[in-house]
């Protein structure tokens, strides 16, 4: 399971040639660009209302691709922050993809590996590579990776409010919309009963709680009282650091246990499984490094029987027409928090994605099957920098 990915099975049955395409990057244009949410974002480590996005272009001697890459501008959801990506960029990994010269999209993890961390920073690159090598063949990302469905139910994530009706409302809202399966966000001092009048409001739908590092062991007792909800799971309550813990938690309460923040390889997915730690496992492709990382952790997982779903960091069009590709493998048992694009942005920097019936369409054009609009990408950029080999 250490192995580099490099296409499995299923892929290489699709394919007679495997990616035997060389792809000599020339150039990466990373954007920082400014865009409200149409409502603010409330996590136990911070309010966003207006999200800083960056998104990265690279040129190549086989074309162009666009990636985008889902870091928080301040280091409080994990370690990595954007301005440290932007250095992370032109001083470590770039460089290195420039001096490898040709390569496959499956070589670029193994190319920056000697540099430690720093995976959503890479897992953009990789991102970008893999566009530009899929559109070269034709080929959309979910046919590369063998994604079996061509449209996924999808859930919702919902902050915290300031007060408990307000939240009620909110969720009124997104069902109305037809989503089936809700994501609270808590925190000490927002939780039991918040999740007690939406529940209450909901006796049907698929209800979740995520606390984003928020509590400790201490508090183990105090969340048994969620268990009475016939919640999904808990997503990552204590440290990130912290599998004993959470192990302590699966051990003593029923609400089931899922790890976001402590999942950040494929060495985490088999601690925190071997601890008991865990579940169910969110898959956030920037956070386990890529693309081709979140398929060998859902590969892992679906060999166990371990469930899995697509984890969002209110991305772009951009980012969740990939998600949506990868939560279309059958071992994404669970919605992921991959919403409709009008519960983010009012306007996209792609077409918008629309949800039917509480399910969005997979795309399936070449690459990641998404246009940017770059004239609305340039209006909304206060950041370009081209870094070249030079
Ligand atoms: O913990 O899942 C999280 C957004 C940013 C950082 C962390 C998280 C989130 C979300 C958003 O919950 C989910 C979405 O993109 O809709
Ligand atoms: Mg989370």
């Amino acid at each position: 399971m250490h192995q580099q990915y490099g296409g499995r099975d299923t892929v290489a049955a699709m394919h007679t040639a495997p990616s035997d395409l060389l792809i000599t990057p020339e150039l990466f244009e990373i954007r920082r660009m400014k865009m409200p949410l149409v409502r603010p974002f409330r996590t136990s480590f911070g309010t966003e209302t207006v999200r800083e996005v960056m998104i990265v272009r690279v040129v190549t001697d086989r074309g162009e691709g666009w990636a985008e890459c889902s870091i928080e501008s301040d280091p409080l959801y994990l370690s990595e922050f954007l301005d440290a990506a932007d250095h992370v960029f032109s001083d470590h990994l770039a460089p290195r993809l420039f001096a490898h010269g040709p390569m496959r999209a499956e070589d670029v993890a193994g190319t920056l590996e000697p540099v430690k961390g720093h995976r959503m920073a890479k897992a953009a690159l990789e991102m970008a590579l893999l566009d530009v090598q899929l559109r070269a063949q034709g080929i959309s990302f979910q046919q590369y990776i063998g994604g079996t469905r061509a449209s996924i139910p999808v859930g919702v994530s919902v902050g915290m409010t300031d007060t408990v009706d307000e939240l009620v409302d909110n969720v009124a809202g997104y069902v109305t919309d037809g989503y089936t399966r809700v994501k609270l966000k808590i925190e000490p001092g927002f939780d039991i009963e918040p999740v007690r009048r939406v529940r209450e409001a909901n006796p049907d739908v698929l209800l979740q709680v995520d606390a984003n590092t928020a509590y400790s062991t201490a508090d183990i007792e105090h969340l048994a009282q969620l268990d009475a909800f016939g919640l999904l799971l808990i997503e990552q309550p204590f440290g990130e650091d912290d599998l004993v813990g959470h192990a302590e938690l699966a051990r003593r309460n029923s609400t089931p246990v899922c790890l976001d923040e402590a999942i950040r390889c494929l060495d985490h997915v088999r601690s925190a499984l071997a601890l008991g730690a865990a579940h169910i496992i969110n898959i956030k492709p920037a956070r386990v490094g890529g693309y081709l990382a979140a398929v060998a952790v859902h590969d892992h997982c679906q060999a166990l029987g371990v469930p899995v779903w697509c984890g969002g960091m209110l991305e772009t069009g951009i980012g969740r027409a990939a998600n949506l590709a990868l939560a279309s493998l059958p071992g994404f048992t669970l919605p992921g928090d991959i919403s409709a694009s009008k519960r983010y942005w009012t306007r996209d920097i792609t077409a918008p994605f629309e949800m039917v019936d509480g399910h969005i369409t997979v795309p399936t054009g070449p690459g990641f099957g998404v246009e940017v609009d770059v004239d609305f990408v340039e209006s909304i950029t206060f950041e370009r920098r081209e870094l070249t080999a030079g």
